[in-house]
């Protein structure tokens, strides 16, 4: 399922209430989403602990690696698939050494020199962008589309990397003309009125 992933759902508890995460993390799933990560900035631990212990049974369900936004200590303990860490978030090696190998460590990526980087580093997916502006990344300019395809070609073709921030239903088309083969969509989905048809309805235009 990593390999071939193309649509990476974040269950950002910016936009879902802890109460609501299994619920609409089994809309994600029932949806086709190919990976699952936990996102919960500014969240106690115990928070997080809690809500990745509700989601990680229904993730294995569906076969679906289930990946927690920073914190590798807690991601070692909570025996997930893995971690998604930032650039601010120290080397991978720190994180490896945490979370042991055999699990998936991601980096955000917001450029191309970045994205090689993570690359040469050797973590097993990136993330790039944002693309465009979004409220669920306050504070960073996007990036725009002008360098998606080169980064699929030098990064993409080697380890998983998904273009990510601000990316809807109404502008994938765009998005996948500029290059892009793989995709994070956050607030689109987690808002949608129906979270499972609008998860299918972006699968269904990845393939
Ligand atoms: N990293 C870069 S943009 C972003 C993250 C976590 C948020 C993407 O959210 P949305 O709602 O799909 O724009
Ligand atoms: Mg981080």
């Amino acid at each position: 399922m990593f390999a071939s992933a193309k649509l990476y759902a974040i269950l950002d508890l910016g936009y879902v209430r802890p109460e609501d995460a299994a619920k609409v993390t089994a809309g994600l799933l029932s949806g086709g989403a190919h990976l699952l990560q936990l996102r919960a900035k500014g969240r106690d631990r115990a928070t997080i602990t809690a809500v990745a212990r509700e989601l990680i049974p229904l993730c294995r369900a569906a076969g679906v690696p289930f990946i927690l936004n920073d914190y590798p200590d807690l991601a070692a303990g909570l025996d997930t698939d893995g971690v998604h860490i930032g650039q601010d978030d120290g080397p991978l090696a720190d994180a490896r050494a945490i979370v042991g190998e055999g699990k998936i460590i991601g980096r955000s990526t917001h450029s191309l020199e970045q994205a090689e980087a993570a690359l040469a580093e050797g973590f097993d997916y990136i993330g790039f962008g944002p693309l465009f502006p979004t409220p669920t990344k306050l504070g960073r300019p996007g990036i725009g589309m002008e360098n998606v395809a080169e980064m699929e070609r030098r990064v993409g073709s080697k380890i998983p990397a998904f273009c990510i921030g601000g990316i809807k239903r109404s502008n994938l088309p765009e998005v996948l003309a500029a290059g892009a083969r793989r995709v994070v969509i956050v607030s689109d989905l987690l808002t949608a009125e129906d979270v499972a048809a609008a998860t299918r309805s972006v699968v269904a235009r990845l393939f």
